[in-house]
């Protein structure tokens, strides 16, 4: 396989480790826990794994051998910049514990452990996805493992390849399908412990005790490095504006990152839309009015962040969403039949007033990217919605309408971006190359521990490596009880942006000043070699939200 000047390098990279893991460690075990909220209703469901106490690993004199285990890895969902350093990690981990130990990958997600698709992972293979992007040493995937006929299944390959441990690394749904697992496993005294790893691009699966989620950090700064240039290209032709569509899911956690990073003229972020009660047309006017006010300053030019989840934050677009994802999963069949040129029609025949209303003043291609297929979780794929588009084709109308009333003097132009898959499978920055290692790492040494249920925690990860924490959660912790497709089920809190958190503030503080101002920053690219106060940075989210920015 050729491979360029930059791989070849980075392979070389070896992750800095903590103080308290370099050597022997203990697992020093917390208070019982709790689940954040229906303590009652989590603990009935989990009497295996349910207040656990967190653990922290700490240096220890003791030399403890092992004996040989096997351990099995999935990567499930959405690539994520890391992954294959979380996998480095859980391999040294465990041979570091017994040389003997194996390591074995489920082929392209929680399906190869379902369908007994795997291979084992030796260390020529490893060496070869160190410090790496992608997911392809052993592929991922959506399969919802959610089953006990697929538990069943999966614990048949597992007892034959004497897989004592499976780490599961995804997001938030897969990790609370690796929860429901592991405490299966436990009821049926399999022997087979489950641990969790913080994987996704969006940055939605953290909390008090998880600070991060895996491959935010590279993914943000690539968007910032190519938004950051488009800025420089739009004040050096200023003649366009640029629509920026992140990816991100439903939260906004991306785009304000990168607005963060980037100082755009806009940035919109859905929970403040959804918060303030935000029509279509009041996000439109309010990028309207800014294009209008740089008009008058002589800039036709700028540039707005658009997080991919906006639509479903706006309230009437929710609820017309809400009403379609019922008509759509109970008429699937029908609607599968009727002729594209008559979709739009059919569906407005078939929906409440209200919403066949708004359905019907959409234009075309919304109208239609709002009917796709869902998720296996039966989500609209909201990156598959051009936002941009939409939000831009609206803008223009209402100029031009403004124009008519002598309210805008100005030219109006567009460009439409969407980054999401560019920044999925970057080589992990410094900080992703860490934290990823770290979280395999003390994966490897929550299973010697003998612990189930737990998720791989990394925390104090402002501080340089040498101080971070690494441990474990107890994943039932983290949960509550949600409705999902018409039932109460236990899931983990997805975390959303919080219009009362430091990262937030710092930009609605500062935000009035980029519309008018052109005060763009350029971060370039990912630095991997140089000084540390170039490479080793963490976001400016996490900076925020411990209080060092
Ligand atoms: P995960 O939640 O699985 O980490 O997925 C992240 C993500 O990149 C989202 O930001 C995006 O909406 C989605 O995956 C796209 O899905 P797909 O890869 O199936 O197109």
């Amino acid at each position: 396989m050729t491979k360029s000047a930059l791989q070849i390098a980075r392979a070389a990279y070896q992750p800095k480790l903590p103080k308290a893991l370099r050597g022997n460690v203990k697992a020093v075990e917390g208070a019982p826990t709790q689940s954040v909220a229906d303590q009652e209703a989590i603990k009935e469901l989990f009497p295996n794994t349910y207040g656990i106490p967190v653990i922290t690993f700490e240096e220890s004199a003791e030399n403890v051998q092992l004996p040989a285990i096997n351990v099995g890895v999935i990567l499930s969902g959405g690539q994520a910049p890391g992954g294959h350093n979380v996998i480095s990690g859980i391999f040294d981990g465990i041979k570091k514990l017994n040389p003997e130990s194996k390591l074995y990958g489920f082929i392209l997600g929680p399906g190869g452990l379902v369908e007994h698709n795997y291979k084992e992972l030796t260390a020529d293979i490893i060496d070869e996805y160190r410090n790496t992007g992608g997911f392809d040493i052993i592929g991922s995937g959506r399969t919802k493992l959610e089953k006990e006929s697929q538990f069943d299944k999966g614990l048949e390959i597992l007892k034959q390849l004497n897989i004592q441990a499976l780490v599961i690394i995804g997001g938030d749904d897969s990790n609370t399908n690796a929860c429901v697992l592991a405490e299966y496993y436990a009821a049926k005294n399999t022997g087979v412990q489950v641990i969790g790893c913080p994987k996704t691009i969006d940055g939605d699966l953290k909390n008090e005790m998880i600070e991060a989620s895996f491959g935010f950090d590279t993914a943000c700064k690539v968007y910032s490095e190519v938004i950051g240039n488009i800025e420089r290209d739009c004040n050096s032709a200023r003649k366009y504006w640029h629509f920026i569509k992140l990816m991100g899911r439903s939260a906004s956690h991306i785009a304000l990152e990168c607005a963060l990073q980037t100082q755009p003229n806009l940035c919109i972020i859905s929970e403040e839309v959804e918060a303030k009660n935000m029509s279509l047309d009041d996000v439109v006017t309010y990028i309207a009015q800014a294009v209008a006010n740089r008009a008058a300053q002589g800039n036709n030019y700028g540039t707005v962040l658009i997080p991919e989840g906006l639509i479903e934050f706006i309230p009437a677009m929710k609820k017309l969403i809400a009403e379609l994802n019922d008509f759509l999963a109970a008429n699937a069949e029908e609607f599968a039949h009727i002729k594209k040129s008559h979709q739009r029609d059919y569906i407005i025949s078939k929906l409440s007033k209200e919403n066949a209303e708004i359905y019907a003043s959409l234009p075309e291609g919304v109208a239609r990217q709002l009917t796709l297929d869902r998720d296996p979780h039966g989500n609209v794929q909201v990156s598959l919605i051009e936002t941009e588009k939409l939000l831009s084709d609206m803008v223009a109308v209402k100029l031009a309408q403004w124009k008519d009333e002598g309210k805008y003097v100005g030219k109006f132009a567009a460009q439409h971006h969407f980054f999401g898959y560019e920044g999925r499978c970057a080589a992990p920055s410094n900080y992703d190359a860490d934290y990823c290692y770290l979280l395999g790492y003390t994966a490897s040494r929550l299973i010697a521990a003998g612990k189930t249920g737990y998720m791989s925690s990394v925390r104090n990860t402002t501080a340089p490596v040498g101080e971070w924490i690494a441990g474990g959660v107890p994943i039932t912790m983290m949960m509550n009880m949600e409705r999902r497709h018409g039932e109460m089920k236990p899931v983990i809190q997805k975390a959303l942006v919080k219009l009362d958190g430091a990262p937030f503030k710092r930009f609605a503080e500062m935000r009035d000043q980029w519309t008018i101002t052109t005060d763009y920053v350029y971060p370039g690219p990912i630095q991997y070699f140089g000084p540390t106060e170039v490479c080793d940075q963490p976001t400016k989210t996490l900076l925020l939200e411990q209080g060092k920015a």
